[in-house]
């Protein structure tokens, strides 16, 4: 178990400026004080874990904040330059055990603990999850506040203070039901509120000689979490903002008598911060949306501006050198516009000062290829919304194509597109689903849309300007390729133009980038484009949630150096052979499966044997990353155990599958796989012919801290997304740097894990990415070599061994059949290379000191991929920020 009461690691007395000398029995006091102050009593044993959870967070918050202040007047005074990571989502989980952790107070509220008879472990589950954000895009950003605070990077993350975070998910007759997530209704001990920071932040409205006049108007209030840095006494911070109306109450409505009218304001403004959208890596597009991320980029900038106003009063062009602002996927990327109407209409500034600054203060990452989350708002909404934004985006575009005619590359395609006309393109046809042009195409459209072709304008409409044609590829406006006449704001590319630097987070998804989305922007600022891989912070992700792992690793390498130096864990790799290491290493392995059994347990009632193999794939539901694959060799598998016999079946290494994730709430086929996953479960597990041989669970709300306990207890790991799709993936690190097999396909950060861990250790199959375009437009319509092993598994569903046929028959449907533009995301193709591999996993598990040995390794190899290094890159390749710590008085 995860009771703090034996930490993990001995902080050196000293080395945290946070953990103090100060007794037991002033830290009892504090709890015992702390207890009253929240409404209990101090008779611990009459209380329930949430009111003991709020005292002991209540005398946690006074030594945080403490060292916040400490922190935070520092930077001021030092007036050093600031990192401000600007995210829609921050995934933060929970807080107690972080934040006594990484203040090294472990072993002092451990033993108070004790001492009172309560168990940290009821504490940590008392506490609501933060769960603002839907999966890995806010999670890293979580993982790169902690590392941001314990390498003393003066930074801050902005974002919104979401009344409902990610939503709950429970299952209800094997079918996903979404339920409102209500984190707040305790109370939350981690924030501080600020009622005297407030902006105004404008809507609609008319827009006359430049001056805006916003129809609309809002308060954005400041709330401050602060973020522990681990062994130093840094505390970062993370400010999330609250909506509220302008004026509390309509007194002329009232006063008329119209009492509901009075409220409604209040109500119209506390939306924009009411709900976090459920969408990963899927559609947007609602107005509301965009309120949300003009409302909190607004304000943050607006505050950023407001403090260096106070330092700097009207000198501007110093900014730069102050602020760096990091725009977390396309989510922010209205900063680039609002910065330029801060810079010119409020500062008074001119363009082209203001173009500079705004240049060199923005940074922008891109996290998906999907076309889905590219997000495109048309010219019309962020016309009606934000009308002064929409001059300053227009007025970008055609500053910034005209500064293409100048480039010598760029030239050369204008002379030449002035000197010929133009041949007219081709017709635009309506291709078979998924016949794309180029690898642009396939991996930025979806299947069964047009690919891009130009219509050919239709008799009396206005020819084009040859030169306007041959720049139309850079335009950051663009004509809607689905809806003639509709323009719309790519807003990807607006951040591409208004930043110094565009990064991927994998080594293959920055070259992707450039060769696809970004390719003709590449052409011309090749200079701008940049990789930094994805990483993980090592205090949650080992240190705290695997604690017999970390104690074991810290004995090994003789100090726990490695928890702020993950390169160190490479130390272990001199142990792989060991064999009372393994031992000891498996044991902790077993007793973390038993610790997730339990869980499981707990969550679902099902009672799980601990001995077979644990296979796990959790993430969020989604065709690209294709459960569907996983799911179609457990039928296999099913199918195999059902046709052998007695003798046969004594040959089969026992499995225990186990799923989880959220589906978009809008999205059809990703509720199918779970019903499917839920579905297959049910019939598997009650067969008396596969007994322990095999079973499958689906884990529901799967989230922050369910993972904690997952990952520690899984001994293989599914990272299996068509290549090319999967941007990074952080979860592959997590359960490497736990020592964790993983099973997968060459994308995303797998590649770098692969050349980290030694790729002959991983479980890897499928098509390199480099084929997946080939196969999307041309060898599909062919392929017929069906792999009979997926006919079996697949009509196995569409027969109704797992019930719901009905139900099941459009999903079946879309792997169905290639050569009809079924199976984007090539399962068919890849599925007999996955029964290879899965064969392979098999056969390893029966060698259990290989296995081990293999496991000792990916914790040894897992060393790059703490978010400590990627900090580090952005801090000295993007942001140019340099650490402040607090020196110690
Ligand atoms: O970002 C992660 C990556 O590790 C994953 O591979 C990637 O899929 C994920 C729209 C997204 N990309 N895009 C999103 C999230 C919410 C939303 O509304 C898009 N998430 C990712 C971290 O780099």
């Amino acid at each position: 178990t995860r009771a703090i009461a034996e930490p993990p690691v001995k902080t050196a007395p000293g080395s945290n400026g946070v953990a103090t000398s100060e007794g037991d029995s002033k830290l009892k006091e504090s709890i015992l004080q702390n207890l009253l102050n929240t409404g209990s009593s101090t008779h611990i044993e009459a209380l329930d874990a949430k009111d003991v959870y709020r005292g002991v967070a209540q005398s946690v918050r006074e030594k945080l904040v403490a060292a916040f202040n400490r922190t935070q007047e520092y930077w001021r005074e030092e007036d050093t330059k600031f990192i401000y990571y600007l995210s829609a989502e921050f995934l933060m989980g929970r807080s107690l055990l972080n934040t006594v952790q990484n203040l090294g107070l472990g072993g002092p509220y451990g033993e108070v603990l004790k001492e009172l008879g309560v168990k940290m472990e009821a504490l940590v589950d008392a506490e609501q999850n933060a769960a603002l954000g839907n999966g890995g895009l806010g999670r890293l950003a979580a993982c790169f506040l902690d590392s941001i605070a314990t390498l003393d990077l003066p930074g801050w993350g902005y974002g919104i203070r979401y009344k409902y975070g990610m939503f709950k998910q429970a299952l209800k007759g094997g079918y996903q039901d979404e339920l409102p997530d209500i984190w707040l209704t305790n109370g939350n001990p981690w924030e501080i509120a600020r009622p005297n920071i407030t902006y105004r932040i404008g809507f609609y409205g008319t827009v006359d000689q430049f001056q805006w006049s916003p129809a609309e108007e809002v308060i954005a209030k400041a709330y401050d979490n602060p973020i522990p840095g681990f062994q130093t006494s840094t505390v970062g911070n993370l400010r999330l903002w609250e909506a509220l109306p302008l004026h509390e109450f309509d007194l002329a409505a009232f006063n008329k008598g119209d009492y509901v009218q009075a409220v409604e304001e209040r109500r119209k403004a506390e939306d924009i911060s009411a709900v976090l959208y459920p969408n990963d890596a899927t559609e947007y597009g609602k107005e509301l949306r965009l309120k949300q991320q003009y409302f909190f980029v607004s304000a943050s900038l607006q505050d950023v501006l407001a403090r260096f106003r106070e330092r700097h009063g009207a000198n501007w062009p110093l900014l730069p050198e102050k602020a760096c602002f990091q725009m977390n996927d396309t989510h922010p990327t209205i900063a680039v516009a609002e910065l330029m109407r801060l810079l010119i209409d409020c500062e008074g500034l001119g363009w082209d000062a203001a173009w500079a600054i705004t240049q060199k203060c923005l940074a922008f990452t891109n996290h998906t290829v999907m076309p889905e989350a590219l997000e495109k708002w048309p010219v019309a909404v962020i016309g009606k919304l934000l009308p002064r934004h929409m001059e300053i985006i227009d007025k970008i575009d055609t500053i910034w194509k005209d500064s293409l005619k100048e480039q010598e590359k760029v030239l050369g395609q204008v002379e030449a597109a002035a000197k010929s006309a133009p041949p007219k393109p081709p017709k635009a046809e309506i291709k078979p689903k998924g016949a794309v042009e180029s690898l642009t195409d396939a991996l930025t459209f979806k299947a069964g849309e047009p690919s891009g072709g130009k219509e050919e304008p239709e008799e009396g409409e206005e020819e084009e300007d040859p030169v306007e044609a041959a720049l139309a590829k850079y335009s950051i406006i663009t004509e809607n390729p689905w809806e003639k006449g509709v323009k719309l704001v790519n807003m990807a590319y607006l951040a591409v133009v208004g930043s110094k630097a565009v990064n991927g987070v994998a080594a293959i998804h920055s070259e992707i980038i450039k060769d696809t989305i970004f390719k003709d922007f590449y052409d011309v600022m090749p200079h701008k484009f940049q990789n930094k891989t994805n990483g993980v912070t090592p205090r949650r992700w080992l240190a705290w949630c695997n604690p017999a792992l970390a104690a074991l690793i810290t004995e090994a390498l003789g100090g726990d150096e490695w928890i702020n130096d993950a390169t160190r864990l490479s130390g272990l790799r001199k142990f792989a052979d060991d064999k009372d290491f393994q031992a000891k290493w498996r044991a902790i392995k077993l007793a973390n499966k038993e610790r997730l059994a339990a869980k499981i347990k707990e969550r679902t009632g099902v009672t799980l044997p601990t001995t077979p193999l644990y296979d796990i794939q959790i993430k969020r539901i989604h065709e690209y990353k294709r459960q569907y694959l996983n799911l179609l060799s457990v039928a296999w598998r099913y199918h195999q155990i059902k046709a052998a016999t007695p003798l046969e079946r004594s040959k089969f290494v026992p499995r225990v599958v186990l799923i989880g994730g959220k589906a978009a709430s809008a999205y059809y086929m990703a509720k199918k796989i779970i019903r499917l996953t839920t579905a297959i479960g049910e019939t598997v597990n009650s067969d008396p012919d596969v007994s322990d041989l095999l079973k499958v669970v689906f884990l529901p709300d799967y989230n922050v801290d369910w993972a904690e306990v997952i990952i520690p207890g899984s001994e293989l790991s599914q990272h299996i997304s068509t290549a090319g799709t999967e941007a990074s993936g952080t979860s592959n690190m997590k359960f490497a740097m736990n020592g964790c097999l993983i099973i997968g396909t060459m994308d995303g950060a797998n590649i770098e894990i692969a050349e980290e861990v030694g790729k002959e250790n991983l479980f890897v199959f499928g098509m390199p990415a480099e084929d997946v375009q080939g196969w999307r437009d041309g060898k599909r319509a062919e392929w017929k070599d069906y792999d009979p092993r997926f006919t079996t598994a697949l009509n196995m569903i569409k027969d109704g061994v797992f019930g719901d046929k009905e139900y099941f028959q459009d999903l079946a449907d879309s792997i169905s059949d290639m050569s009809k533009g079924n199976d984007w995301f090539l399962v068919a193709p890849d599925f007999t290379d996955y029964l290879r591999a899965q064969a392979e996993v098999d056969k390893l598990y029966l060698d259990q000191d290989e296995w081990t040995r293999r496991s000792i390794l990916y914790t040894a190899g897992s060393g790059f991929f703490s978010s400590d290094r990627t900090i580090k890159q952005y801090a000295d390749e993007i942001w140019d920020v340099k650490p402040m710590p607090v020196p110690s008085s």
